[in-house]
């Protein structure tokens, strides 16, 4: 039988399975355990868990597989953090998550900001406008398809629309509202719950600001990350171009010429730094 693991506690998974919907408890096989099981794993069992299936990403933090969307809340109050934004989409890109940008808090937001917001983003992850507060969610709710997860910095709204979506659909689903839920959560710990045809987890591993994304990858591989660079790049005279100096680097020039955003640009060489400085390590 197939299924997939909704829960881990200690050496005990929850594990819903794919024909009936209901979750059974399971103990892993000797030889499975070790490889490791997560939350997000499809796994093959029988009285036992036999088997992991082949994933489409592992995360480390927070300790999760198969992550299919992440999406990243922000708000015009507080303000955005968007260098911790660039990393989390990098992070997404490098990880084959689709990055969703969730611009809550719309009964307050003013035209200016989601100008910006559209201005810098809009060519590089799909925008999502919404507001917990007014319950205005079908963007979202339309694209809660497989394994979900939410991100983003503290107060742009995060634990609002997660309420929001389950109280809304809780008479569908029967389950209960992830309120109810969490208060029985003492650990700290993964868990997928149920929505509509997806699933979304619950997790505090992704506060950005504890966001660690950077650990595979290389200086100068990070521009291939920058879908809004990808055009400028063919101008740069050399392949090995870090889009660092003024030298025909087609990158700065279309800084210069407005098509590529400062702000990303800017916080481009900050995180390019911070892989240089790991790499000595
Ligand atoms: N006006 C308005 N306020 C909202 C909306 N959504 C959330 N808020 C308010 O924003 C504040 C923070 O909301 P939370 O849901 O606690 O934010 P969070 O992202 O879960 O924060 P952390 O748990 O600290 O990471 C609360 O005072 C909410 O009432 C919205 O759509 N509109
Ligand atoms: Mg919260
Ligand atoms: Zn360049």
């Amino acid at each position: 039988m197939k299924g997939l693991v909704v829960k881990k506690n200690a050496n005990l998974f929850s594990v819903e399975d794919s024909l009936s919907g209901k979750i059974v408890e399971l103990v892993a096989q000797g030889k499975t355990q070790d490889e490791g099981i997560y939350v997000g794993d499809y796994v093959e069992f029988s009285d036992a868990i036999l088997k992991v299936c082949k994933r489409k990403n592992l995360l480390i933090r927070p300790p999760m597989a198969n992550l299919d969307n992440l999406f990243i809340v922000i708000a015009q109050t507080p303000k955005p953090d968007f260098l911790l934004l660039d990393k989390l989409i990098v992070y997404c890109f490098v990880n084959n998550i689709k990055p969703f940008l969730v611009v809550n808090k719309m009964d307050k937001n003013d035209d200016m900001f989601v100008k910006t917001i559209k201005n810098i983003y809009n060519n590089i992850v799909d925008i999502l406008f919404v507001s917990a507060k007014e319950n205005k969610l079908e963007d979202l709710k339309n694209e809660i398809k497989g394994i979900s997860a939410f991100a983003g910095q503290s107060a742009v709204g995060k634990s609002s629309l997660i309420n929001s979506l389950f109280n809304a659909n809780i008479t569908q689903t029967g389950d209960l509202s992830w309120k109810i839920a969490r208060g029985k959560q003492t650990t700290r710990m993964v868990q997928l719950y149920k929505f509509n045809n997806g699933y979304i987890a619950d997790t505090a591993g992704f506060s950005m600001l504890s966001l660690d994304i950077v650990t595979n990858l290389e200086a100068k591989e990070l521009s291939l990350y920058y879908p809004d660079f990808s055009k400028a790049r063919e101008k740069c005279k050399y392949r090995t171009c870090l889009h660092e100096k003024n030298e025909n680097c087609g990158v700065i020039e279309d800084v210069t010429d407005n098509k590529i955003s400062k702000i990303r640009y800017e916080n481009y060489l900050k995180l390019l730094k911070e892989l240089k400085n790991k790499r000595k390590y």
